[in-house]
């Protein structure tokens, strides 16, 4: 029932644009948890170590080309391959810190042109996450960032309509950090917003589904 609630781990999410600092900044929290006694892993998403991610990661090194509504939908099978692996770690009290979930899925395909009602409609059902973080920075300075990489939407341009995306995926789960802080100050902002969600969930907060 809703009123009450079993303890469990919370589901916390890390966005933003590609060199935001969001792999480092999972590390960091990954291992101050773990400093404090708490269950927890990191995960990431795209999972290249499942058949769905290497056609994924194939694509993304433009080693393979896949039709926009083709790819969206092997993001979303992506993280439905580990929703219920998910949930057990939840209920079995493990936070997971995950890098990357259906907010990239939405603001990325959406920014190529697709209906965002349309790349939103494969998520529902999903877990909804308790918190997410956006690492909130301009894709010029993203980019200025030591560059970036060779993977498919790495392009100033492609990064900017990927920011007005993100903009109206905002929600009540969403919080906003200035990724342009030095690495030590993003790092103190984390922490304090992730101790309150992990503790909230682990008094008892029901488990919701995506979208709100
Ligand atoms: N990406 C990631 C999507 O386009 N849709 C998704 O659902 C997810 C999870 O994949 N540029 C994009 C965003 C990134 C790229 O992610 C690979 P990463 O965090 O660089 O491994």
């Amino acid at each position: 029932n809703n009123h009450s609630s079993d303890p469990r781990g919370a589901l916390i999410v890390l966005e933003g644009l590609d060199r935001c600092g969001k792999t480092s900044q999972s590390s960091r929290l990954l291992s101050y948890l773990e400093e404090l006694g708490h269950a927890v892993e990191s995960w990431r998403f795209p999972d290249r170590t499942t058949n769905v991610g290497q056609m994924i990661s194939s694509y993304l090194a433009n080693k393979s080309h896949l039709d926009d509504h083709t790819i969206h939908l092997l993001f979303s099978a992506n993280r439905w391959e580990k929703r219920s692996l998910m949930e057990s770690k939840l209920k079995s009290g493990t936070t997971l810190i995950i890098d990357r979930y259906s907010y990239s899925g939405v603001a990325f395909s959406s920014a190529k042109g697709l209906d965002m009602e349309w790349c939103k409609a494969p998520e529902i059902g999903l877990l909804a996450p308790d918190l997410v973080l956006y690492l909130d920075i301009s894709p010029e300075k993203a980019a200025e960032r030591g560059g970036y990489g060779e993977e498919r939407y790495e392009q100033l341009e492609f990064q900017e309509k990927v920011a007005e995306s993100y903009k109206t995926l905002r929600d009540a789960s969403w919080k906003n950090i200035d990724a342009t802080l030095p690495i030590e100050d993003v790092e103190k902002q984390l922490r304090e917003t992730v101790l309150n969600c992990v503790e909230t969930c682990g008094k008892g907060k029901p488990l919701s589904g995506l979208w709100l």
